[in-house]
């Protein structure tokens, strides 16, 4: 069992590119008035701080931005929109390298993945997306359905696994969570499975009730196999741009987060969020989703992402 990832298909590129269209179109349209071909000057500077607060980067990570950007204006190093333009890329690259890769692969199986995330955030889906990925890499996979607040998540869950061709460990609607998790660490371990996924619920009657909830789970998870969860991945919905921070500094406090995994950022002009979210928590983004078919989820770079919100 490989630590990584299995590699990306080729072509991610465009589909990053293409899944960032609304929030990279108007960050271009801005910058394309921003910089409009007249010589770069102070109003020049202000007006691109405008522009990169309007695509939800946050006032804190808009300064962090265009520290180096000002600091190249003032010293002349910098004269063209086209030159600003690839030194603000570079930039919000280097932001974006928070946090370390991810945990190396255990000794023995099962590698634990805990999923977490508000309703509607993307848990179930990417569950399903990445374990297709590990599946075609010739893993064996177990996904937990963990959410049993709600009737439907354990139900979507089973679909999913139906259609993928993955286990899935489910109790009744309404059962103990943790007892669905026990069953399926202690399944995950005896069968050898080398990837145990493990959904969760995104609300419970209040959210302190959910955060309780969750540290439980990371308890029984934790002594049921060594070392695991080896990642604890937040989902969020890029369309709630910037009001994810609070929401993951809640869920990042109650069991501590190892990674982000930003979802639907296809369907926002907010998604230098990600940018933002990944500054504010210095946690490491490792998987973005632009879209809803398995193809969609793809590992992180920082690099790349950055050129695709520029280009
Ligand atoms: N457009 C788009 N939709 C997504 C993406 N990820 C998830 N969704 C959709 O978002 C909705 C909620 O996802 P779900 O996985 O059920 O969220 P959960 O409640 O956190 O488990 C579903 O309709 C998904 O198809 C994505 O990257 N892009
Ligand atoms: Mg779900």
């Amino acid at each position: 069992m490989s630590p990584e990832v299995p590699p990306a298909p080729s072509g991610f590129f465009s589909r990053l590119r293409d899944g960032l269209r609304k929030t990279r179109d108007g960050l271009r349209q801005k910058l394309e008035i921003v910089f409009g071909g007249a010589p770069l000057d102070e109003g020049t500077l202000e007006r691109l701080e405008e522009a990169l607060l309007a695509s939800d980067l946050g006032p804190a990570t808009t300064a962090a931005i265009l520290e180096p950007a000002r600091a190249a204006f003032r010293r002349h190093g910098i004269t063209t929109g086209e030159a600003m333009r690839d030194l603000l890329a570079q930039r919000v690259g280097e932001l974006l390298q928070v946090g370390g890769p991810p945990a190396p692969a255990p000794a023995a199986p099962p590698h634990v993945t805990l999923f977490l995330g508000v309703n509607g955030s993307g848990k179930t889906t990417t569950i399903a997306k990445l374990a297709k990925r590990y599946l075609g890499a010739g893993e064996r996979v177990l996904l937990a359905a963990g959410d049993t607040f709600r009737a439907a998540a354990t139900e979507q869950l089973q679909i999913w696994g139906h259609r993928i061709g993955a286990e899935v460990i489910a109790h009744r609607p309404g059962a103990d969570p943790a007892a669905v998790i026990f069953d399926a660490c202690k399944a995950a371990s005896a069968r050898g499975v080398q990837r145990l996924l493990i959904d969760t619920a995104g609300r419970l009657h209040t959210r302190k009730n959910l955060m309780e909830e969750l540290k439980k789970i990371h308890r029984v998870i934790a002594r049921e196999v060594p070392g695991a969860p080896h990642e604890t991945l937040l989902v969020l919905d890029a369309t709630t741009g910037l009001n994810a921070v609070a929401q993951a500094r809640e869920f990042h406090h109650a069991v501590g987060v190892t990674g982000l995994v930003i979802a639907k950022l296809d369907g926002t002009a907010k998604g230098g969020a990600v940018v933002a979210i990944a500054q504010a928590l210095q946690l490491p983004v490792r998987y973005v989703g632009v879209g809803e078919s398995p193809e969609d989820l793809q590992p992180f770079d920082p690099r790349e992402f950055a050129a695709a919100l520029f280009s």
